[in-house]
């Protein structure tokens, strides 16, 4: 039996045509500013998102890292939410790599409160850290992959503007957020500092993600990802994927967003399971299990053993999210197996 892998979008594998891609793609070595393929890319990452430029680099964190550093300096302060994706998941990248001090903002349901920001925003004083940035996160991963809609992330970034703080936006997902809200990745892009999406995910790349912001901005990220050992050889081969995914890859994961509603409402009925079906914005499904009476691990363990993978969000939660690899049919399969797994 093939497993249905809902585990996370990082698990898709590239297409035939960006295979293709790599194959043909003209190559040279991008630190010397010679690779033609990773040029093409990143001017073509930068127009989409309405930015001045562009830089390929090895993956998501990398990419937050690497904007955390170029924006701010040890000691300065970081305001983002305790359950984004830099300050749950990075490893403490943010304190141990960037020396910096967060400031935590706590969103609801992915959403930070205009109040709340204006609050956390400190008046200069000699005891505190510098107040120097603000990041957000679109969509918001730990909130079940909820999309902030453009009003409020103008709302936020005009107080953050205020207050002369930059912003960087964690937009891994940024193009699930736009096509949930019927707005462009630019507009989102078009009232922050720097951005960064990955390729990895709902776009099928094998590996990679872009930071983009204006040309000094990004000059000064270069010599930063450097300094993270992110300086690159031949990394055309990922930049022609990255092509292939710009232009092709953007529009369909309104499908995984069909997908993952069609998978919600089936799965709040099946007994033990229930979801919030208003958390389901895009193509993550957090589905609680605590009325199972097993734990995280035990409901994972069973799914794995019907044929389904998924990720753990304990103590009450795993989460599903969809994908290229996942359709229509998939989602009826995948039902079916979690049905056997929670009877067992
Ligand atoms: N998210 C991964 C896990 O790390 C949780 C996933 O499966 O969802 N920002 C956001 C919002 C993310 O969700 C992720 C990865 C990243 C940054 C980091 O990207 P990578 O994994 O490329 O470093």
């Amino acid at each position: 039996m093939e497993l249905i892998n809902l585990r996370s979008d990082t698990q898709t594998l590239p297409t035939e045509e960006m295979l293709e891609a790599i194959r043909h793609a003209a190559l040279g070595d991008d630190t010397y500013d010679e690779d033609p393929t990773v040029q093409e890319f990143e001017a073509r990452a930068a127009d989409v998102l309405g930015k001045e430029a562009a830089l390929l680099v090895l993956s998501g964190h990398m990419g937050n890292l690497t904007a955390l550093m170029t924006h701010a300096r040890p000691g300065d302060e970081v305001l983002l939410d305790p359950e984004s994706h830099i300050f749950y998941y990075e490893v403490g990248s943010l304190a141990s790599v960037a020396g910096l001090m967060p400031k935590p903002v706590p969103s609801h349901h992915g959403m930070i409160e205009p109040t709340d920001l204006r609050e956390a925003i400190r008046k200069r004083n000699l005891h505190y850290p510098v107040p120097r940035l603000l990041c957000l996160e679109n969509t918001h991963n730990r909130s079940g992959g909820r999309a902030v809609s453009l009003e409020l992330h103008r709302e936020l970034c005009g107080i953050a503007r205020e207050h002369g703080l930059a912003i960087h936006l964690d937009g891994a997902r940024v193009f699930n957020a736009a096509i949930r809200h019927g707005v462009s990745a630019a507009d989102y892009a078009a009232e922050v500092d720097s951005v960064m999406f990955c390729l990895s995910k709902g776009l099928s790349c094998p590996l990679g993600s872009v930071l983009a912001g204006s040309k000094d901005f990004i000059a000064e990220a270069d010599m930063r990802r450097k300094r993270l050992g992110g300086g690159m050889r031949q990394a055309g081969i990922i930049a022609a994927c990255g092509l292939v995914a710009l232009e092709k890859m953007i529009d369909r994961q309104a499908d995984d967003h069909d997908n993952a509603r069609t998978l919600a409402k089936a799965l709040n009925e099946i007994p033990g399971l229930s979801v919030d079906l208003s958390s389901v914005e895009t193509n993550m499904v957090y589905v609680d299990h605590s009325a199972s009476g097993v734990s995280t691990d035990e409901v994972l363990a069973r799914l794995r053993k019907a044929g389904v993978l998924a990720s753990a969000r304990p103590p009450r939660h795993f989460r599903f999210v969809t994908h290229r690899h996942i359709d229509a049919a998939i989602v009826e399969e995948a039902l079916s197996r979690v049905r056997k797994a929670m009877e067992s």
